[in-house]
């Protein structure tokens, strides 16, 4: 049946009122003929940052010290069972403080100082350090997790800071060069080097190093990472810059550096505004506002196909709002109109990795602070993980901005899913697949679909609690996770989309010759 996977659009959309309620409906069809992009296989990701300090002058309090990788309790079960549960979750250690941090190492061994307050030093923290205890122990956290780490290296070491924001002076590598071995040595398995964060570029946070110095420490960093694993058939790639997006510095970066350099271009985005702005979540509901990151994506697509065939794009730290999220909106169920929705955008344009700032640490935590509870945002992404596979799909829709379709080849099993975000609180939509080719054999079949709906609890849009399907979703006092149970519906009835609800739908029969 090859020639008959090919697709169309149909609309007809029409707003009749029904119990005064505004109920629009839309025939949506997926083209399943091609792939339009591919993300990898473990697409979900979540940082870990270092800040070691309480964040408390405002109520309720912006970041809790406890968070940080140097300091955060390994053993607690809730943590161990919400990363287990995605089996291969991607996690990224880093942030601003990972380029003031000593290796306790080779010739770097000896005093261990923990970061401290110092009004002269960069982000006014003096140095701190990582002692291989804690790195033993956080590689044991990852392997009984499953997790697949990114490490963000320390690339300001050696280098002295001159006037305003820039450092000069070559890279002081002995330091990663000991830590590396060393973990090579304990035959941890890391995934991924990162080379520095935010210090290069039009946005450099901090610290700023030219693109010609960073360029040429990189090279050093390849040499290094080719020599310690020369025998190693785990070899971890190099990512890099870990800044935020501009294209004519991307574009200068992949061609300074050239092919066989840097495997992975990471870039970081806080698109949603300042976190403690009270008119910040307007943005969330706002589909226009939301569609002009697609932008950025697309310029670095572009960059990667024409300049740097040999990378991958990669987000590699994304947080929404910045100054550490937003309370009320980044850990509550509104926050996954910005984040579910970027997952689906960024994979569109080829992205392969999506890392959230964070896993835990500040309001835009995944997990909520003190108890750790899963918030909203936490089973979107888990239903993105465990639903949507790999191969993108495009999907046209004309029934209404307000309504964000995305689709995907459904995740180790036949058909496709799709991901539906309503942002309305005024209409739901009632759409209809089609798949006009497939349409008449369908009607033989008794086929069913899985549907899984997340609506905020209460109908609070910023509620910290989501239902799925109606029953409130929520962990056991021993941190197990609910079941994720989709209900079961006609393949060929019409789906329906709440107002502000997030919806994905797997439909195992839809034959998508791009998906085999
Ligand atoms: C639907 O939108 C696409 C663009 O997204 C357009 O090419 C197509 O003509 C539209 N179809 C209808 C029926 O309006
Ligand atoms: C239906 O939507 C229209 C605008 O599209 C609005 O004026 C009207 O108030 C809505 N009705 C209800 C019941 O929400
Ligand atoms: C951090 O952890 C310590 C020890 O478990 C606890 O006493 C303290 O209250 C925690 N800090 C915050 C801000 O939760
Ligand atoms: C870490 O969590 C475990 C398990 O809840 C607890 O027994 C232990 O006291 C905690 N450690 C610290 C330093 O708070
Ligand atoms: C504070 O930072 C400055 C600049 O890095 C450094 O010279 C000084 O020694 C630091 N002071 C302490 C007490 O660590
Ligand atoms: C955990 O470590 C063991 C022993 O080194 C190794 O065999 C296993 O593959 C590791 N698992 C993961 C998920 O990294
Ligand atoms: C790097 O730093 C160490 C420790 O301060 C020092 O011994 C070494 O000479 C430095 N290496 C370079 C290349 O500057
Ligand atoms: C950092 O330096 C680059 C030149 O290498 C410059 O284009 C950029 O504007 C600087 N960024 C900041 C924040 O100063
Ligand atoms: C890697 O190892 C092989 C033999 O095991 C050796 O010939 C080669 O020079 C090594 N390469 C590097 C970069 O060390
Ligand atoms: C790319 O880099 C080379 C040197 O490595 C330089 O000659 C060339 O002008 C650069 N091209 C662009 C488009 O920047
Ligand atoms: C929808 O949200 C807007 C803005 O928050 C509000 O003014 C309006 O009353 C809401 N409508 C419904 C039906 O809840
Ligand atoms: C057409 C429509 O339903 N518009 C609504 C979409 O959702 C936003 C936010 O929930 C409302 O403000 C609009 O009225």
């Amino acid at each position: 049946m090859k020639g008959g996977q090919f697709v169309l659009i149909f609309l007809v959309a029409f707003i009749p009122i029904i119990y005064g309620k505004n109920v629009t409906m839309g025939k949506i069809v997926v083209d399943g003929t091609i792939r339009k992009a591919q993300t990898d296989e473990n697409y979900i990701c979540m940082t870990i940052d270092y800040w070691p300090f309480n964040e408390c002058s405002t109520l309720p309090c912006l970041w809790d010290g406890n968070a940080s990788a140097l300091i955060l309790n390994l053993s607690l079960p809730t943590l161990t069972k919400a990363v287990q549960a995605f089996k291969t979750l991607r996690i990224r250690v880093g942030g601003s403080l990972q380029d003031k941090l000593i290796y306790d190492v080779g010739s770097f061994k000896g005093n261990c100082p923990q970061f401290a307050r110092n009004s002269s030093a960069l982000f006014q923290i003096s140095d701190g350090c990582l002692s291989m205890e804690r790195w033993d122990d956080l590689n044991q956290f990852f392997n009984k997790t499953g997790a697949i780490v990114t490490f963000g290296l320390n690339a300001l070491l050696g280098r002295h800071h001159t006037t305003g924001l820039q450092w000069e002076g070559d890279w002081n590598y002995t330091n990663a060069e000991a830590f590396i071995q060393y973990t090579i040595e304990k035959n941890y398995r890391i995934n991924s080097w990162e080379f520095g964060n935010e210090m290069v570029g039009h946005n450099s946070i901090g610290a700023n190093v030219t693109s010609a110095q960073y360029e040429k420490d990189l090279i050093k960093l390849r040499e290094i990472i080719d020599r310690l694993y020369n025998n190693s058939q785990q070899k971890a790639s190099i990512a890099a810059p870990s800044a935020f997006f501009y294209a004519p510095w991307y574009k200068d970066f992949v061609n300074g550096t050239g092919p066989g350099i840097v495997d992975i271009l990471t870039h970081h985005i806080y698109n949603m505004g300042a976190g403690d702005d009270p008119k910040v979540i307007n943005n969330f509901v706002d589909p226009n506002y939301l569609s002009k990151e697609s932008k950025d994506f697309q310029q670095l697509k572009n960059i990667v196909e024409n300049d740097a065939p040999w990378s991958v794009a990669w987000v590699g730290e994304a947080g929404g709002t910045f100054h550490g999220g937003s309370p009320y909106i980044s850990n509550t169920f509104v926050d996954g109109f910005w984040y579910i929705d970027q997952l689906a955008m960024a994979a569109l344009y080829n992205t392969k990795v999506y890392c959230r700032q964070t896993l835990v640490g500040g309001f835009y935590g995944i997990l909520l602070p003190h108890t750790l509870a899963p918030s909203p945002d936490y089973y979107g992404a888990l239903l993105f993980h465990r639903l949507m596979g790999s191969g993108v799909l495009k999907v046209d829709n004309n029934v209404s901005s307000y309504l964000r379709t995305y689709a995907h080849c459904s995740k180790e099993r036949s058909g496709v899913t799709m991901l539906f975000i309503n942002l309305s609180n005024e209409t739901e939509f009632t759409v209809d697949i089609e798949n006009n080719m497939m349409s008449t054999s369908l009607a033989d079949k008794a086929s069913q679909r899985e549907e899984y709906h997340l609506i905020p609890n209460n109908g609070l849009v910023r509620s910290s609690t989501v239902l799925l399907n109606g029953n409130l979703l929520e962990t056991t006092e021993d941190g197990d996770l609910p079941d994720l149970t989709p209900i079961y519906r006609d393949s060929n009835s019409s789906i329906t989309i709440a107002t502000w609800s997030i919806v994905f739908v797997v439909i195992p029969h839809f034959e998508a010759s791009a998906c085999k």
